[in-house]
């Protein structure tokens, strides 16, 4: 970017149409002329073509004529336009023409404020020789004599040339050097000059002495000057007067290296001076070597910069906060710079206290004046510590890094965790051994531990704490009661957010009880010791009852599943009995089994050479009653529910 700007008031003569005209032109040189013709007005209002070294443009504003205008524009981008690469500037002019004829009529351009930012001093590091013969042998550089050598050297301290400047008299002493003059140039506290100076040759057997000169213009009357001595003779005698201020160069008469004379300007004049140098201008730069008869200086010069030498400031650094997992981090800086303004802010930041770490550069809000720096998201309870550096375009860097203990914050997580059951589902009916699953995820912090609790109504244990996924848990139903229960899950994250799910299910019990089946019996009447004996089985057991020969026989409740039903047959007469039981469980699942049993007569056999008789023994008659509505009312009023099971036969197993 250069902005060039100016403001003018252009008039013409009506009726003279091209013959008169207008315009800022830009000359540029790289071993052809080019020329940039910015035309502020023209006669016929119309404008001639570009050439390939000529190009034509008009400024805004063109065709207005006897008001002032004000143009402002980048130069840069201009030339970019046009095809102007890489050029340098060899003249500035501007041109009014008029080829008239009508007496007493005029074109007259009024031109005021034309401003420009440039290099104070054109060539600052002798790149570029001089193709007009008007200086010698560097463009924008003036020599100070012809009594001297002054060339291009390779032994150069940046690009491709220095200037040599080489005194080696044979007749009186003299001096020669290169200067670059009506500067008009002003500064202020925070510039500084940076040139470089290579001494190659000091023959001091007599009077030599090389410098570096900045002359200023004040309102003290007369101009003054700073002498940097960068070499010099003991013969040579130097002293201070109130318009010239000696200064020894930092490398002073050191031979063969470069040095760098970096200073603050406005600090060696107050110094040296002893006062403001708030109105003073440099006007001219001068560099001049001097070697008495028969000695040799050689000095190379070189990158004649003034450099902005104060840093930005750091006005306030905002550090991120209540920074979440999925957060960005947000550092806001206010910083500023006098000259020539902050480039850039960038910040330094670590989650491993500086093992590792990254740069992020920041952007610039035209909004809120202000430098944001995003830091990437990062894992709930990463600590983030950071410094930050703001860098003016010059280069030059201010660190904040709170005062050496960086700025810090810790990744937090700000949302709860999810949960719900795989396993049961909702109003599910469960029995026997239950899995509980539990899905429950957080993706910030992650899951801490997983909860659950079983309500029954009466009261609510906690029955699992799982700190590792899979979150499951073998609920045995068999020993609860039957009826609803309510599941809660309970997950905490890492950050001790928690949340909830339930689920209502009920217990309930549809296994039929197990019943064995004995074997029929038959004996012969009188014999004793035989048993039916039932082993029925249930988690639930309620009750039974026993039929014999379908009446109503024995009941009972049934508590255990380790219980026998076990019917004692001593004492039945001959005869054929049917003794059906019935069990129960808690839920009116039934099952049945049916043993017969048969009681033979007993046989008596007469002895031989007798009648042989057989006698059969009447024992006891069976048989029992049919089972009556009147018995089952019975049952229920001694087991309850036994009636439904006959309801509800279906459900029964027939063992
Ligand atoms: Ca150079
Ligand atoms: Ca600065
Ligand atoms: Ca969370
Ligand atoms: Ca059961």
């Amino acid at each position: 970017m250069n902005t060039i700007s100016w403001d003018w008031k252009y008039h013409d003569v009506a009726g003279e149409g091209s013959s008169q005209w207008s315009f800022l032109q830009f000359a540029f040189y790289n071993g052809t002329n080019y020329f940039l013709e910015m035309y502020m007005g023209r006669g016929d209002d119309y404008m001639d073509g570009n050439s390939s070294t000529t190009a034509r443009i008009r400024v805004p504003g063109f065709g207005t004529r006897d008001s002032w205008e004000h143009t402002e524009l980048d130069l840069y981008d201009i030339m970019q336009e046009v095809g102007f690469i890489d050029l340098k500037i060899s003249s500035i002019l501007f041109e009014t023409y008029y080829y008239g004829g009508i007496l007493g009529e005029r074109v007259e351009v009024l031109i005021d404020n034309f401003s420009m930012e440039t290099h104070p001093l054109a060539n600052p590091s002798f790149e570029y020789l001089d193709p007009y013969s008007t200086y010698d042998p560097f463009q924008g550089w003036w020599r100070y004599s012809s009594n001297g050598e002054v060339t291009p050297s390779t032994m150069m301290h940046s690009y491709s040339y220095s200037a040599n400047i080489t005194v080696a008299p044979f007749g009186a002493g003299t001096a020669d050097g290169l200067y670059r003059s009506e500067l008009y140039f002003e500064f202020d506290p925070s510039l500084f000059i940076d040139f470089w100076w290579r001494l190659e040759d000091i023959q001091s057997t007599s009077e030599t002495c090389a410098w570096m000169d900045l002359e200023f213009i004040n309102h003290l009357g007369g101009n003054s000057y700073l002498r940097y001595i960068v070499g010099r003779s003991s013969a040579y005698v130097i002293s201070n007067t109130t318009n010239v201020k000696w200064i020894d160069a930092n490398g002073f008469n050191q031979t063969s290296s470069w040095n760098q004379l970096y200073r603050n300007v406005t600090a060696d004049i107050e110094n040296a001076f002893s006062i403001s140098a708030d109105d003073w201008e440099l006007y001219q730069v001068m560099t001049l070597v001097y070697a008495d008869a028969g000695m040799r200086t050689s000095l190379l010069i070189d990158d004649f910069n003034y450099k902005d030498g104060v840093p930005p400031s750091i006005d306030s650094v905002t550090p991120p906060s209540s920074v979440m997992y999925y957060d960005t981090g947000y550092v806001r800086t206010v910083a500023s710079d006098v000259r020539p303004g902050v480039a850039r802010v960038v910040v330094n930041y670590t989650t491993d206290s500086w093992s590792t770490w990254h740069t992020t550069t920041g952007s610039y809000s035209t909004v809120n004046d202000w430098f944001n720096v995003f830091i990437p998201m990062q894992a709930y309870g990463t600590t983030v510590e950071f410094y930050v550096i703001a860098i003016d375009g010059g280069g030059l860097e201010t660190i904040d890094d709170n005062g050496g203990s960086f700025y810090s914050y810790t990744v937090g997580d700000d949302v709860i965790p999810s949960v719900s059951f795989t396993t049961p589902s909702f109003f599910e009916e469960i029995e026997g051994q239950v899995s509980i699953v539990i899905e429950a995820v957080d993706s910030g912090s992650g899951v801490a531990f997983v909860e659950l609790y079983i309500d029954s109504g009466v009261s609510m244990p906690l029955v699992m704490n799982d700190t590792v996924a899979p979150y499951e848990y073998t609920w045995n139903t068999d020993v609860e009661d039957l009826g609803t229960y309510t599941l809660y899950a309970n997950v905490v994250d890492n950050a001790g957010l928690s949340n909830g799910a339930i689920v209502n299910v009920t217990v309930v019990d549809t296994l039929a009880p197990e019943l064995n089946s004995p074997d029929d019996i038959e004996f012969t009447v009188g014999e004793t010791g035989y048993t039916i004996d039932w082993d029925p089985t249930d988690v639930r057991p309620y009750g039974y009852v026993v039929y014999l020969d379908g009446a109503f026989y024995q009941f009972n409740n049934w508590n255990s599943s380790s219980e026998h039903i076990v019917i004692d047959l001593d004492g039945l007469a001959v005869g054929t009995y049917n003794f059906t039981c019935v069990v129960v469980d808690g839920t009116i699942n039934g099952a049945i089994d049916t043993v017969f049993v048969t009681v033979n007569e007993a046989v008596v056999t007469t002895p031989t050479g007798a009648s042989s008789t057989t006698t059969t023994t009447s024992g006891p008659t069976g048989g029992g009653d049919l089972m009556t509505p009147l018995l089952v009312v019975a049952i229920v009023g001694v087991v309850g529910i036994l009636l439904v099971v006959f309801i509800v036969l279906p459900k029964m197993k027939k063992t």
